[in-house]
């Protein structure tokens, strides 16, 4: 079973049992005996498996099971030595059984919200509110349901509930170290580049463009969703103004994947002022990369980037030999695009396919008609590259994969999600059942450039309650805090820095750091054997660690966040900082 599964197992089995324990103690409280002593022993019964699921977790990794150890274990202890004694001998009057069955599913759901609104790091100071409800609503029930405690036992039980509320509070309410603020410095100058030998102008601005029949309001560059395709050859100096027409919300023009000086990443406030109606804004900077690429605002970018603010860009190393088709996959209004296109190629023609994904989810593509190579992901040549047939590959929130292949005489259709998007012809494979490429053991291995690192970080992905804005929100969370509350990551240049990031929540976040890209060491503590990976995004499934490094060489502030955009808007987004 895989760690994801037994993350959501456990927390199912944790909220039955629960349920089960409070819905037993209802039924006592009314005089059910057989059904309260029933949901009783399946309570007992779930509350005891969680044994198992949680030793499992902390096999995998403290972080998976560490409030489930420190929370949940002691207060499941007590509850089934409490309740689980009523069980063994059930009293002729089961009203009387009522308040310790009442108090085992307290227990379960002061650890349950522990879970589900705090997670990782655990702090006493919230194991101690834990505590302090369960105490606090068992003297309660004890006072309405009876028998009356002895006044030594309820003035013990309102003790330990006040103490352990003055005390959580005060702890978890303690200042933290304020990260170093991200807006209170000057935007760093451009550096000179040379002239350009490449200059395009966007103009950004609200737009109806016409989908598959249907017309929709967008956000747009030059009118069109996609924006332009960005084209270059490499050693190319590009000058690229951005102007934004009435985009009230703000634009800029951040270039995924490409490892620009830090004053042309366009991240509002950190690197630039994003871009309001009327303005422009001059982005220059050298085409040193070859590869498969991506622009799109970075301003309010859950939803700019949705409403259609994004545009390829490729550079190339040398004019191109064949068929070159870029394939940005994007869903604008419930509109999946592309639209499905057939261009015949001849047989013997070398193809190569860019796929795009710029949505905030991963997607699955799939080659039917003839065998491929993964020549490049994410703008990075693989070492190595074998043939694969009747296999989709998997490509994350912002990722790149390059396809290529020699057309074959028959047709060659490419899918995404089992919809044809581009094809030679007319192609009738189903490719649903087809397995996935697994990148980590794909090409040829080669040794970590590296054998120390200079610094190390461990980042912990979450879910949890955010108490210190405006308004209460449900964050998404990266070592128990959200934006703009994460301490960044400090760095010196020249550093050879390692990151873990672990992911304890039950969806998949993407990660991309931005101005670098990170070699893949491992994933689960089993080291990449296939070409070396050089990535700016990829997929972190629940239940995942990955152990990736890079080589800090491009000075400046730089965004580290999840490219599940609407994730990094709820909080799942930090910095990179050169000292
Ligand atoms: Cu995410």
């Amino acid at each position: 079973m895989s760690t994801g599964s037994l993350l959501a197992a456990d927390l199912a089995i944790a909220v039955l049992a629960t349920a089960g324990w409070l819905a037993g103690g209802v039924a006592s409280a009314a005089r059910r005996r057989r059904l309260a002593l029933g949901l009783a022993v399946l309570a007992l019964l779930g509350t005891l498996a969680r044994a198992v699921t949680i030793t499992a977790l902390a096999r995998a990794g403290w972080w998976f099971a560490a409030e489930k150890i420190v929370v949940a274990t002691p207060l499941s202890l007590v509850a089934v030595a409490v309740a689980g004694a009523r069980l063994l001998r059930p009293p002729a009057d089961i009203r009387s059984a009522a308040v310790p069955l009442l108090f085992a599913g307290y227990a379960g759901s002061g650890a349950l919200l522990v879970t589900v609104l705090h997670g990782y790091p655990v702090s006493p100071g919230v194991a101690l509110l834990a505590v302090a409800g369960v105490a606090a609503a068992t003297v309660v029930s004890w006072r309405l349901l009876g028998p009356r405690p002895s006044r030594a036992v309820s003035r013990a039980a309102v003790a330990v509930a006040v103490a352990a509320l003055v005390t959580g509070t005060g702890l978890t309410a303690a200042p933290q170290a304020s990260p170093a603020g991200t807006h209170d410095h000057e935007y760093r100058q451009a550096q000179p580049v040379g002239e350009p030998t490449k200059r395009f102008t966007l103009t950004a601005g609200t737009a109806t463009v016409r989908v598959s029949g249907r017309d929709v309001a967008a956000w747009a560059f030059d009118g069109q969703v996609p924006g332009p395709e960005l084209t270059a050859t490499v050693g190319d100096v590009l000058e690229v103004t951005l102007r934004n027409r009435d985009i009230e919300r703000g634009v800029t023009l951040h270039w995924h994947g490409y490892d620009v000086p830090n004053d042309q990443d366009g991240v509002p406030d950190v690197t630039q002022a994003a871009v309001s109606p009327g303005q422009e804004f001059v982005y220059r900077f050298r085409a040193d990369q070859a590869g498969t690429y991506w622009y799109h605002t970075h301003s309010v970018s859950d939803v700019g980037v949705r409403m259609g603010l994004y545009g390829v860009l490729v550079v190339r190393p040398a004019p191109v030999t064949g068929v070159d088709v870029t394939v940005p996959v994007h869903t604008l209004a419930g509109v999946p695009l592309p639209v499905a296109r057939t261009e015949p190629v001849e047989a013997g023609v070398p193809v190569r396919l860019r796929l795009v994904n710029t949505d905030n989810t991963t997607h699955r593509y799939a080659l039917a008609g003839a065998p491929f190579r993964v020549a490049a992901i994410d703008g990075s040549d693989l070492r190595g590259p074998t043939p694969v047939a009747e296999t989709a590959v998997l490509i994350p929130a912002g990722g790149r994969y390059d396809l290529v292949f020699t057309a074959p005489a028959t047709p060659v259709a490419l899918l995404v999600d089992g919809r044809s998007v581009w094809s030679t012809g007319e192609v009738s494979t189903a490719t649903g059942s087809w397995p996935v490429l697994d990148p980590l053991s794909y090409g040829t291995g080669s040794p970590v450039p590296w054998s120390r690192f200079d610094r190390e970080f461990t980042l912990v992905l979450d879910r949890g309650l955010d108490l210190r804005g405006l308004l209460p929100r449900y964050a998404h969370t990266v070592n128990g805090a959200a934006a703009p509350d994460i301490p960044p990551q400090v760095v010196g240049l020249g550093d050879i820095v390692k990151f873990t990031i672990v992911n304890r929540s039950l969806v998949v976040h993407p990660w991309h750091l931005h101005g670098h890209h990170v070699l893949v060491l491992a994933r689960d503590g089993t080291p990449a054997t296939g070409s070396p990976l050089w990535w700016d995004s990829f997929d972190v499934r629940p239940g995942e660690v990955w152990e990736v490094a890079f080589r800090a060489d491009n000075p400046g502030m730089w965004a580290n966040h999840c490219h599940n955009l609407p994730h990094a808007d709820a909080g799942m987004m930090l910095h990179l900082m050169y000292r």
